[in-house]
């Protein structure tokens, strides 16, 4: 029988290579927005990655590209505080996103995070997919819920991405695995397949750069 939501499967060699030449071009930061209004122009497909503070979204973005330093990562939950625009190559933005849900922060300015946040996740044109992470040992929690729930609204259609695949063990992640499938069954722009993922060890990574660039 299929799971719903079953793992993405591995790219066959010619859509893995594909995805491999993508990233193997240049990424490059183009601006941190703090506001609508400086978004880049919207003149190429756009993917974002969204998540609970801490979860992994800024290594991802360096995993897939293969640049350590490109988006900053850290041990600091609530680091990345803008919405950062890169590129890679000429035709996508990838685009990393504040963490939600980190509480330890002014409350005005968790305030302003979040509206930006719903404002771009509701409100851009040529975003393409969103990439909702989570940690693949805690599962779906309610703030995610609620960001899903704002994409299903939106009509944006999102895929669930687990990280830290390297911190559970397996029957741990089958558990989180069959949460998460129950949390994802309530969402109509939920995408039917959930890519498992460590930004340490590479797992996933192929499988994801693949992903991303059959969206082009
Ligand atoms: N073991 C392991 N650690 C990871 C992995 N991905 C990220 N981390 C660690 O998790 C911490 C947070 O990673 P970030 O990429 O900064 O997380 P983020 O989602 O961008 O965080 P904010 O920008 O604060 O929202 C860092 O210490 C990373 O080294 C992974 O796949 N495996
Ligand atoms: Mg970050």
């Amino acid at each position: 029988m299929q799971l719903p939501f079953p793992q993405a499967e591995e790219p066959d060699a010619q859509t893995a290579e594909n995805g491999r030449l993508l990233f193997a071009g240049p990424s490059e930061f183009v601006k941190g927005v703090v506001a609508m209004s400086g978004l880049p122009p919207a003149d190429r497909v756009e993917v974002c990655f969204a998540g609970r503070s801490n979860v992994g979204k800024s290594s991802l973005i360096n995993a897939l590209t293969g640049t350590k330093g490109l988006a900053r990562a850290s041990n600091t939950p609530g680091r990345t505080q803008e919405i950062n625009f890169f590129t890679q190559g000429p035709d996508l933005y990838l685009v990393d996103l504040p963490g939600y849900g980190y509480a330890n922060a002014p409350l005005k300015v968790v305030e302003k995070w979040q509206k930006l946040l719903k404002q771009y996740l509701s409100g851009r044109q040529t975003l393409r997919r969103a990439f909702v992470l989570i940690d693949a040992r805690h599962g779906v929690k309610s703030v995610d819920d609620e960001i899903m729930k704002l994409l299903d609204s939106s009509a944006v259609t999102f895929q669930c991405v687990l990280t830290k695949a390297d911190k559970v063990k397996a029957v741990d992640r089958d558990k989180v695995l069959a949460q998460v499938r129950g949390a994802l069954a309530k969402h109509p722009a939920a995408y039917p397949e959930i890519v498992l993922t460590s930004s340490e060890k590479g797992d996933g990574i192929a499988t994801l750069r693949a992903i991303i660039n059959s969206l082009l």
